[in-house]
């Protein structure tokens, strides 16, 4: 019996250290857009930017998305890119970008980048928007441009308005992603239109949260939470109570930190919705 064991052992131990001497061999395969769906490509003479995110398409709102920078003549992915992005839209008398982050590596893998774009309209048909994608490979600059579709968001997931201290501002919802009969993270991401093209965070104000069902004598819920600023990942977080499915409006206030309202109402029995909102439906 023990001879046996010791025998099992030994054969465990040599298909083990085989199984490794193959490892050292080949490239293990690892799939590292495992459930991200390609929304396009953007090419230029030497390379092809694949772009992704889980839906397989740009809506209006919050975008996470991931790229891969493919080299044309190899067909290899590149690991050591330096990247950033410019979105634009082309409106009929001007163009303006949208918030967006910095792109970093994905952690844990090894050729996919990722960022968020929030894109704050679109055309109806989807047109108007441009994507360009700059990036750096061992200290040669390349940039890679073309024609990108945004989709109408169903409901009102971003808004963009203007402050009574004359700013304009963009919020956008980010979590929850699957809403829940329970009490939600609410995740919320808060910019100033300073121009056309740059919309830094704005730190340090706070969103009121008071959700309502329009449909149901517009009532409440309870141990909802404001939202407040978090300077670890620059968002607003809040707690969000949903007690029921069916069609939300988030009524916002949106202070600053001078204790002023720049935007939005209380709901009152003769005021049903503030000024400044969100929607989720689930
Ligand atoms: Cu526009």
């Amino acid at each position: 019996m023990k001879f046996r064991h010791v025998l099992l052992n030994l054969c465990i131990a040599v298909f083990a250290v085989s199984c490794s001497t193959d490892d050292n061999n080949d490239t293990p395969i690892i799939n590292e857009i495992e459930g991200l769906l390609k929304i396009q490509e953007i090419s230029n003479a030497t390379h092809t930017i694949e772009i992704f995110n889980t839906a397989g398409d740009f809506k209006t709102g919050y975008n996470n998305v991931s790229i891969r920078i493919k080299d044309n003549a190899t067909s290899n992915y590149i690991k050591n890119a330096t990247l950033s992005w410019m979105p634009m839209m082309q409106m009929p008398t001007m163009q303006h970008s949208c918030p967006k982050s910095e792109i970093a590596k994905t952690i844990g893998k090894e050729t996919v980048y990722e960022g968020f774009i929030i894109y704050q309209m679109t055309n109806t048909d989807g047109s108007g928007w441009s994507l360009t994608v700059n990036y750096a490979i061992d200290g040669t600059d390349y940039t890679a441009t073309d024609d990108i579709v945004v989709l109408q968001s169903e409901k009102q997931n971003t808004t963009s308005f203007m402050g009574s201290d004359n700013n304009r501002y963009i919020i956008a919802m980010i979590e929850p992603n699957n809403p829940k009969i329970a009490i939600n993270n609410l995740k919320v991401g808060l910019f100033k239109m300073e121009s056309m093209m740059t919309f830094p965070v704005v730190e340090n104000y706070t969103i009121t949260l008071d959700p309502r069902m329009p449909g149901m004598g517009n009532h409440s819920s309870p141990n909802n939470t404001d939202l407040s600023y978090n300077d670890e990942d620059y968002m607003y977080y809040g707690d969000l109570s949903l007690t029921m499915t069916g069609y939300w409006v988030l009524n916002l206030k949106l202070i600053n930190d001078q204790d002023a309202i720049l935007k939005g109402e209380d709901v009152t029995e003769t005021n049903e919705k503030s000024s400044l909102y969100l929607e989720l439906e689930f």
